[in-house]
């Protein structure tokens, strides 16, 4: 027996989380929220390391369905930064009055799928012990990147000074003066090195793979950009929801090879000058990702502008990457101070390691030490060291569907696979927002999507009366990873290593894709299509879908 019972739950009170509660209120449904984190945020919550910021320009990183906070929030740059973001997502449930839905410190134990019932029974532990609550809808809103990657360094536990992961960052902590050391040099560790190289005493960054980083070309926002955004959000969000990247920014339609070396030189510096990882990568040709010469020409721009900044050659070459430009493009955030992430290496303070020449020997109790025999003594230990991502924050938590398969044994069987990125056939009325196979876009409007459709499959299922749970068909589900393979074989993506997009980022994960790589225009085509034919591929619930996607 359950001690309370809901029509909805939702895991993750992160910007998900957030929306959905709100749409799960408008439909006059009973609904909890819970989350393992004390407040709301998500990623906002837990990454309070120094530099963290959005790289998606702060006018599309907002939601779009509040107008008037669209026309009145204030924001103060083009790149808000992660107190912002958190400030921002605090201020739009207070506004709406949604914490009264909400139950922090709270996780999810497990969740069973009753065949008897056609309900979800969840077992929740918070601050008052353990509960167990039935549901009609279970939604997961886990967030991307939750699952913390810690690296698995021969005597890291032996370390005696401080040691954080970015994703787990102690609020107030602080590093100004400090002997520090980052590992990683991903979006997160750039950022990080970015920020505290200027404040700390000594920064050794230990790095495997060097990346291909752009300037954010962060700067304040004015008057007339507020007025001109203000006056054009229908079309902004037409421009979003009708783009690649959903970025805010038309992606270009031009193939590198149709430009002269004159004009493409030209090309690459403007965005250079302009900033931002992702129009650096789709702003300046339609085939830096996918053609391997385009994709040279991009690397070998950006590898030039390191040896412009970085003064010290021996810095400078281990700073260069070789291989091919295809992961996340990353941004770096400090151009409001006029300094980049590569600018930090002309500081003597700061020293790069390059962990295929010297691999890591042992962390020691006051330090690391490399194969070549050196010791760096060290106060402060950052890991920055990424994610198990996507369906590594689903396999730690017990989810049964039908007949008690976890969706671990499902996902053993079919690799990270999802009908749409939001079901998975066998779990019916559960629906994942971020799940796998979800578009690889900006993250608020793919959110955006993904709650939408579901909050109007909920709607269209209680409307004719919610006989039958909401299931996708095998078969639609391995039509559409299919389509999903498809759409991502000619991506140069696959060819970068170790790459989290793909689950290679943790050992002994197979490489698998875990993304939509058609972009958001064509994932959301695909949604009004599934709609518009009555919710093609899930086995039949309603006659008279409403097509509000
Ligand atoms: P990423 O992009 O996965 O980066 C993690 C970094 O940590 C990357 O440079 C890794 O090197 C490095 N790493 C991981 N394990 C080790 C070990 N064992 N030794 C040395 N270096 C290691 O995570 P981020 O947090 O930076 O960014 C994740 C996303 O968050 C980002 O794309 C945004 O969407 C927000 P590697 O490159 O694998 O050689």
């Amino acid at each position: 027996m359950a001690d309370e019972s809901f029509d909805a739950i939702c895991v993750g009170a992160g910007f998900a989380g957030i929306h959905m509660s709100y749409r799960l209120r408008e439909l006059g449904l009973k609904f909890l929220v819970i989350d393992q984190a004390g407040d709301v945020g998500g990623t906002w919550f837990w990454n309070l390391y120094p530099g963290a910021m959005s790289d998606s320009e702060s006018f599309i990183y907002r939601f779009s369905w509040d107008r008037d906070d669209l026309m009145n929030y204030p924001w103060k740059d083009h790149y808000v930064k992660q107190d912002e973001v958190l400030a921002y997502l605090n201020h739009v449930v207070k506004k709406h009055d949604l914490r009264k839905y909400m139950q922090f410190n709270t996780q999810l134990v497990s969740a069973n799928w009753s065949e008897s019932d056609q309900r979800w029974v969840l077992k929740i532990s918070g601050p008052e012990g353990e509960k167990t609550i039935s549901t009609r809808y279970a939604i997961t809103a886990l967030g991307l990147l939750s699952k913390t990657n810690l690296p698995d360094i021969p005597g890291l536990k032996s370390f005696e000074g401080e040691m954080y992961h970015t994703g787990a960052w102690p609020k107030g902590t602080d590093v100004t003066g400090k002997r520090v050391a980052v590992i990683g040099c991903g979006s997160t560790g750039v950022q990080v090195i970015t920020e505290i190289g200027s404040k700390v005493g000594h920064l050794t960054c230990y790095q495997r793979h060097p990346q291909y980083s752009v300037p954010s070309g962060d700067r304040a926002v004015t008057a007339e950009e507020r007025q001109h955004w203000n006056e054009n959000w229908d079309n902004i969000f037409d421009l979003v929801k009708n783009s690649i990247t959903a970025m805010g920014f038309k992606e270009s339609q031009r193939s590198f090879h149709d430009a002269t070396p004159e004009e493409r030189e030209k090309i690459f510096q403007e965005a250079w000058n302009k900033g931002n990882g992702f129009k650096f990568m789709f702003g300046t040709f339609s085939d830096i990702a996918v053609d391997w010469e385009a994709n040279e020409a991009a690397a070998d721009f950006i590898r030039r502008q390191i040896d412009k900044i970085v003064k010290d050659p021996e810095k400078a070459r281990k700073l260069k990457p070789h291989d091919v430009y295809a992961r996340r493009p990353l941004c770096d955030g400090n151009a409001r101070s006029g300094e980049s992430y590569f600018d930090q290496f002309n500081r003597d303070n700061v020293d790069i390691v390059d962990l295929k020449e010297t691999p890591f020997k042992q962390v020691e109790a006051k330090g690391i030490r490399t194969s070549d025999g050196k010791f760096t003594e060290l106060d402060c230990l950052i890991l920055a060291t990424g994610f198990d991502a996507v369906d590594g924050n689903y396999l730690r938590l017990a989810i049964h569907g039908r007949n008690g398969v976890s969706l671990k044994e499902y996902w053993d069987e079919t690799g990270p696979t999802s009908y749409l990125g939001v079901a998975v056939p066998e779990f019916p009325n559960w629906f994942m927002i971020s799940g796998p196979k979800g578009p690889f876009t900006n993250a608020p409007p793919q959110i955006e999507r993904q709650v939408e459709f579901i909050s109007a499959a909920i709607e269209d299922n209680e409307k004719a009366g919610a006989r039958v749970p909401i299931e996708a068909t095998h078969e639609a589900e391995r039509a559409y990873s299919a389509y999903c393979e498809e759409l991502a074989a000619h991506s140069l993506f696959w060819k970068a290593e170790d790459n989290w997009i793909f689950g290679a980022n943790i050992p002994g994960k197979p490489k698998q894709l875990r993304f939509f790589f058609g972009g958001m225009q064509a994932y959301r085509q695909k949604l009004v299509e599934v709609v518009s034919k009555g919710y093609d591929g899930f086995k039949p619930f309603t006659s008279n879908p409403t097509a509000r996607v």
